[in-house]
């Protein structure tokens, strides 16, 4: 969980109110004058209801990580995700209702302690009256926070220790069928393409070392500022998690997509990833009946990039992957 529960604005000060009632009831009344006591009340009323607001302003304040103190790859994903700078901004506004509280405490505390006591209850409901606003005003940034917490409610838990495979590919080629295949996650698996929207995250321990699997949305060959907010996902995860790349081809295009472009973006990715090594996979070989798209692929891919025959869903080809995963660890860690 990313960010804590987020309350609107009637939800804030209904609880502020109730609480100063039940503060002033709460005021011991033996040894003051009456007139006294009504005035102590109200200011008790005022204290509370600020304090109270305040309090659970800053509660929310409090629990929300600082945004550039996380990974860049947080940072990222929340900006792709929700946008970093509103969501600075809307925390700024709960700073900005505070400090206007405080404000407004002291003033009206100090109005009702000079004011003949017939005029309290008059000054404290101004009071209210301005707490009120104040906190109104802010409902926009709640009402935003809220939606960034729903959004970012299932922020993926990313293990930085671990080697790291990101899996990339056209939509539809076998990717999250390959992610559940090496690992024990269980993502949605559909005959259509974006089926998967976020980055799934699989694990799996060989020989004390970890391998940390990402699974992502489908890519289409288009240029990064034409993608959707789903694909730049996978673009996050590629940029600053990929220790290495596995990307699926599918020969078969049974997908749905021709292998010319998924050529161009195996192309367009190896770009601009060009410090990440890239390992090929032939998925879905299974439905493969002749080799004229195999052969199409490997004649346009860089030679060296050697791809890997797999059939994810019969699980044919994974135990190579499995040794490739810990052959480019091997050289990693030798490093
Ligand atoms: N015959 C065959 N079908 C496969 C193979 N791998 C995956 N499939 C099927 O291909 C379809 C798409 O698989 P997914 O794993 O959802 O593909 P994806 O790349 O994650 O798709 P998006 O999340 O939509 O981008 C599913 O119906 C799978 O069962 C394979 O090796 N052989
Ligand atoms: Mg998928």
């Amino acid at each position: 969980m990313f960010l804590p529960n987020i309350p609107t604005p009637d939800e804030v000060l209904d609880k502020g109110f109730r609480r100063a009632k039940k503060a002033a009831a709460r005021v011991r009344t033996s040894k003051i004058h009456r007139q006294k006591k009504s005035k102590r009340i109200e200011e008790v009323r005022v204290q509370t209801a600020s304090q109270v607001i305040r309090e659970t302003f800053e509660d929310i304040l409090e629990k929300t990580p600082h945004i550039e103190e996380l990974p860049m790859f947080y940072q990222d994903y929340i900006d792709v995700a929700v946008g970093v700078d509103e969501l600075k901004k809307s925390l700024g506004a709960l700073n900005w209702a505070n400090g206007v509280l405080e404000k407004l405490q002291n003033q009206y505390t100090h109005r009702i302690r000079r004011s003949p006591p017939e005029n309290a209850a008059q000054i404290r409901k101004a009071a209210f009256g301005r707490i009120a606003s104040v906190v109104n005003r802010i409902n926009d940034e709640l009402d935003f926070l809220n939606y960034a917490k729903q959004k970012l409610r299932n922020i993926p838990t990313v293990d930085v220790e671990a080697t790291t495979a990101v899996i990339a590919g056209f939509p539809n080629v076998g990717k999250s069928t390959l992610l559940r295949q090496i690992t024990n996650a269980e993502p949605e698996v559909a005959d259509y393409p974006f089926t998967t929207k976020g980055i799934q995250i699989g694990h799996f321990e060989l020989r004390w070392q970890k391998y940390q699997i990402i699974d992502t949305p489908g890519l289409l060959d288009r240029p990064v500022q034409d993608m959707n907010p789903i694909e730049l996902n996978a673009m996050v995860a590629l940029e600053h998690l990929a220790d290495l790349i596995l990307f699926i081809f599918d020969p078969s295009q049974t997908s749905g997509f021709p292998v010319e472009n998924q050529v161009n973006l195996y192309w367009e990715i190896k770009q601009i990833f060009q410090n990440t090594p890239i390992f090929p996979l032939f998925n879905k070989m299974d439905l493969v009946e002749d080799e004229e798209n195999v052969k199409y692929i490997e004649e346009h891919i860089n030679k060296e990039d050697k791809p890997l025959m797999v059939a994810a869903s019969e699980g044919t080809g994974i135990s190579e992957i499995i040794e490739k995963l810990q052959e480019f660890n091997r050289k990693i860690r030798d490093k």
